[in-house]
Formats: C-alpha cells, sequence, structure tokens
C-alpha cells in the first residue's frame, strides 16, 4: 500500500515517506506513506476551515445518509481493512475483523447521532420571554490517534466529529497509518465534500502545535504524557481540548467469586490484543482464600496461550506493535524481576515461526502496588497479582493509584459489588466482566489523569464536539 496524505480532496505526497514492517514479521514491509510537514498541516487546517461554514449547515438527513454509507463501506471492506490492522499493527486475525466491524457499527451510531442534537427549552423569568438552548458545531477539530486501534479510534473521533458538523484533520499513529489512508478513500469515495476530511501523516512533536492551534478543538487518545503536552500546547490557542491517556486498571477478585469465570476474565483483560488496550487489565488483586486457586488456575491459562504471527491459523496472542514498546516490555519485565517477586508464567521474548516482535505473556506474583509494576503504565502483556485480605483492603489499593480509566470487580454478592462501583475512583467500572472492551453507545472515558476534557461514544461525544448556545427570546405574548 502506498498512502497519501488528504488535504482539500487532493492526494497529496509529502516530504518523503516513511515505511511500516509487519511486527509478526519484520521482513514485511506493509506500507509506504507520504509524510506531511508543518506547511501541509497548516493547509490541512486551512481546508477544514474553508469547508466548515457549508458542512455544518448542510442537511442534517444527507449527513446521516452519509455516514450511514461510510458505515456500510467499512463493513464490506472489514475483512480488507481487518487484515491490513493485522499486517501492520499485530492484531490477530479475529481481533482485527472485530475491530474493522466495530468502526463500521460507530459510523452507523453517529448516522443517528445526527439527527438527535437536542437541545433545551426553559420558559423565561420574564414575561413573554423564552430561553432555548442549541448545540452549534464546534468547527474544526483535530483528531490525533494512537497505534493500538488504528481503524476503531480513528472512526469513532471521525464519525463523531462529522455528525454533529465539524471539520476534520486526522493524523493517525506514525506506526500503523494504514487504515486511516483506507478510511480516508472510504469517506472520500462515499462522497463527502471537499476538506470536509484532511488526513495528514507523520511525526506528532512536527506537526503536533499547527494541529493543535490551528484548531478549535483537538481530541488526542495516546499516553498520559504526552497528553499533558498536548494540553499545554492547546492553552496558547485556548483550543478545546479532549484526552483519553493511560490506565492502570484494577480488577479486584473477591474470595466469593466464581473461579472459572474470573480466571477467563482476567485472561481476555490482561492480555488479549497483547495486553495493549489503556483499558486492559494491569493490576490483579485477590483476596486471600481464592488467591493460590485463581493464581494456578490463570498462571496456566496464561502459559497455554499461543504466541504466534497474527495470521496464522489459531494464534491467540500476536506480538507486541513495536520495537519501542517491547523494549518497555522488557525493562517493566527486569525491574520486576529484580525487584524480587516470582514470575509464574513468561517473562522472556518467545520464537516463532517467523522473526517478529513475540513476548510471553507475564504473569508475577507476590506484588503489592508501591513497586514499578504496579505504578506505571506497561502497556503490554505484563501483569502482577497483589494479595490482599478483604475487600476493603482490595477497594483501598484498587484506588490506590493516580490513574482512573475502568475497574472491575469479581463477585457474587450484589452488595460488595454496588459499594465497589460506588467507591472506587474510575471512568467506567466493570462488575463480572473484563476491564476492556467498551461498547461504542456508552461515553467512554477517564478521570483525571486518565482522561480530561469530556467523554468520547455514546452520548458523551456530543459535549465535547459542539459548542451550547444560550438564546433569550422576547416573543412579547403574555
Ligand atoms: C476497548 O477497551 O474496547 O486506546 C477500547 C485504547 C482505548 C480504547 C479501548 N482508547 O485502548
Amino acid at each position: 500500500m502506498y498512502g497519501k496524505n488528504l488535504i482539500d480532496g487532493q492526494w497529496r505526497d509529502g516530504n518523503g515517506t516513511t515505511v511500516t514492517h509487519n511486527p509478526s514479521d519484520l521482513n514485511e514491509q506493509v506500507g509506504t506513506y507520504a509524510v506531511a510537514d508543518r506547511s501541509m498541516a497548516a493547509q490541512a487546517i486551512e481546508s477544514a476551515r474553508k469547508a466548515a461554514p457549508r458542512w455544518a449547515a448542510g442537511n442534517i438527513q444527507q449527513r446521516a445518509d452519509l455516514l450511514r454509507g461510510v458505515g456500510d463501506a467499512i463493513g464490506a471492506r472489514a475483512e480488507e481493512i481487518g487484515l491490513l490492522l493485522s499486517r501492520e499493527e499485530g492484531k490477530t486475525r479475529v481481533e482485527g475483523f472485530a475491530e474493522a466491524k466495530r468502526a463500521a457499527q460507530v459510523f452507523y451510531f453517529f448516522a443517528g447521532e445526527t439527527l438527535r442534537q437536542n437541545g433545551l427549552f426553559l420558559p423565561g423569568l420574564r414575561d413573554g420571554h423564552n430561553v432555548i438552548v442549541s448545540r452549534e458545531p464546534l468547527g474544526v477539530v483535530s483528531l490525533i490517534t494512537p497505534w493500538n486501534f488504528p481503524i476503531a479510534v480513528p472512526a469513532w473521533k471521525t464519525a463523531a466529529a462529522l455528525a454533529y458538523g465539524n471539520t476534520v484533520v486526522l493524523k493517525p499513529s506514525e506506526f500503523a497509518p494504514g487504515c486511516s489512508v483506507l478510511l480516508a478513500r472510504i469517506l472520500t469515495e462515499a462522497g463527502l465534500p471537499d476538506g470536509v476530511f484532511n488526513l495528514v501523516m507523520g511525526n506528532g512533536r512536527e506537526l503536533g502545535p499547527t494541529l493543535i492551534n490551528g484548531a478549535d478543538g483537538v481530541s488526542f487518545t495516546g499516553a498520559t504524557d504526552t497528553g499533558r503536552a498536548v494540553l499545554q500546547q492547546a492553552a496558547l490557542s485556548m483550543t478545546k481540548t479532549q484526552l483519553e491517556l493511560g490506565g492502570k486498571n484494577p480488577l479486584v477478585v473477591l474470595d466469593d467469586a466464581d473461579l472459572d469465570q474470573a480466571v477467563q476474565i482476567a485472561l481476555d483483560g490482561c492480555f488479549f490484543q497483547t495486553g495493549q488496550r489503556c483499558t486492559a487489565t494491569s493490576r490483579l488483586i485477590v483476596t486471600r482464600k481464592i488467591h493460590d486457586a485463581f493464581v494456578d488456575a490463570l498462571a496456566a491459562r496464561v502459559r497455554a496461550l499461543r504466541v504466534g504471527h497474527a495470521l496464522d491459523e489459531g494464534t491467540q496472542l500476536g506480538p507486541v506493535a513495536t520495537a519501542p514498546q517491547l523494549q518497555k516490555d522488557l525493562m517493566f519485565i527486569e525491574r520486576a524481576n529484580n525487584d524480587g517477586v516470582e514470575c509464574v508464567a513468561g517473562g522472556t521474548r518467545v520464537e516463532c515461526r517467523t522473526p517478529g516482535l513475540y513476548l510471553a505473556p507475564t504473569l508475577f506474583i507476590g506484588t503489592h502496588n508501591a513497586m514499578h509494576l504496579n505504578q506505571h503504565e506497561v502497556f503490554g502483556p505484563v501483569v502482577g497479582v497483589t494479595r490482599v485480605d478483604d475487600f476493603e483492603e482490595a477497594l483501598a489499593v484498587a484506588t490506590d493509584h493516580e490513574l482512573a480509566l475502568t475497574a472491575g470487580i469479581c463477585t457474587n454478592d450484589l452488595r460488595t459489588a454496588e459499594r465497589f462501583r460506588h467507591g472506587v475512583r474510575a471512568g467506567m467500572v466493570m462488575v463480572n466482566t473484563p476491564t476492556a472492551g467498551v461498547a461504542y453507545h456508552a461515553p467512554f472515558g477517564g478521570r483525571k489523569p486518565s482522561g480530561f476534557g469530556g467523554r468520547e461514544l455514546g452520548a458523551g461525544a456530543v459535549e465535547f464536539f459542539t459548542e451550547g448556545k444560550t438564546s433569550y427570546i422576547h416573543h412579547g405574548v403574555i
């Protein structure tokens, strides 16, 4: 695949190219992409600015129909998109396909939202007055997206932005831009007017300031430190900012949990998608009586996971997506080993039939919350178990972290589940279900510093992607 930037309806070469490689097989080149420079980023913003008034004023039924058509096209090409995703990012074939399907559904959802931009009507306090609160598009939005969900996150930011009448400049991760190029082609083929959606590829540090300061809003998903830099930059122009950042998501397993179910929930939350989800379970907090049985059963399941080429039949865990991420995962393992905790599964790289970035899913036991492993986001298949005495201690440990994205609990006691749901500091709570794997029709996001500036998805997206307008009407009728 050769992918170009899309600016004002023109496919544009850039200032050189970058190449991506398949993390399942580093010998395989996946894509070559034109790299945009700052002046092209500025042109993309300008093109979105020019297209904004007409798009904002456009007929909402037509806009809804267009977004539905985009959903149809993504769905029809889900196999192709999923395959590219698996080759470029390393998700298994099943995971890649599911992500592409999810992107289609997101477009259907936001096609509907186009028609549901509800306002508020208030009788005025003064005789003969009404007050109307209505919504307007924010304007030009820059969307900066990560490598770990190369189609779902660009889709859910883009669909929401367009549905609420904004124009877009998307900058995907340099590590996996291919799906965004396909998305840009699909949007163009669906008949989106020139300039309503623009794509620029390249380095965030290089393009970020232009994209952030030139836009009315910036929506970013990625690491917490980068999010801080985005926010600092946005402060210069007061650009409205939405940040979806890191997690250190706890899963509490209580003595009364269904053991088999809890093991499955932990396995999925910690390791599927190679642990590369901001919502992945990254601290297991287990009460005393169930601890040994849980750890034994989970370790056996983790050791049995089949790591391999993302496209091989039977692979359950693809490779780590990027070489820097693999280095980071290995550093976490080394630090945990140096901290003297016991590794009961994995802990090393794995050799497969092709040269790839393979890491065995890794489980440590005997950890505690203050350890390096439990303090920082790994973003890989490396997790520690902390043993606690009871629910109170579990809740305290779960909440004892500044990151607050998702938090889960496995218990059969509804009252305890409710105490956890109510008491834990997190943006999302999962009861008897994995911390990762969210629904597109529900608001998504975390509390600071895991998230900032409002929720994405579901009924949450409208808050960021629109501005409210409060109008006082003196109609004079009493
Ligand atoms: C999920 O858990 O299904 O980057 C989605 C991420 C999140 C999306 C998680 N923005 O991992």
